[in-house]
């Protein structure tokens, strides 16, 4: 049937128009999160929220204690457990510490940077 033939053409080229769409789609997805996945890389480090706690390992005490190097378990919902540097609130706070001692700490965001308001050795 001629009718029926039509139909079915048309509803052919609009099932394929959704197709291209769906590719072009996926496509800016990708995109997207090649972006965002850029963004997190050179973010390093996430701010939401005001204070997390950890524990780790000291690996260098700096400065006599301006800053401390610390090889750190994760910071649920914030940061995965890597080695880095963190400036201390007050250099006092590493008093006593020294590489190889392990710790519980917290960082506080202190106008944007990130900073050691606590730290305690664990056994
Ligand atoms: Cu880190």
């Amino acid at each position: 049937m001629p009718g029926g033939e039509s139909f079915g053409r048309g509803f052919k080229s609009r099932h394929l128009h959704l197709v291209d769409k769906d590719l072009d789609l996926r496509d800016k997805m990708k995109k997207i999160f090649a972006v965002l996945t850029l963004m997190l890389i050179f973010a390093g480090c996430a701010t939401k929220g005001k204070e997390h706690s950890t524990t780790g390992v000291i690996q260098e005490v700096r400065n006599g204690g301006v800053a401390v190097v610390i090889s750190h378990e994760e910071f649920p919902g914030f940061m995965e457990g890597m080695t880095m540097a963190f400036d201390t609130e007050k250099p006092s706070l590493a008093q006593g510490l020294a590489a190889g001692d392990k710790i519980q700490f917290t960082i506080s965001d202190r106008s944007g940077s990130w900073r050691i308001s606590a730290i305690s050795k664990i056994k």
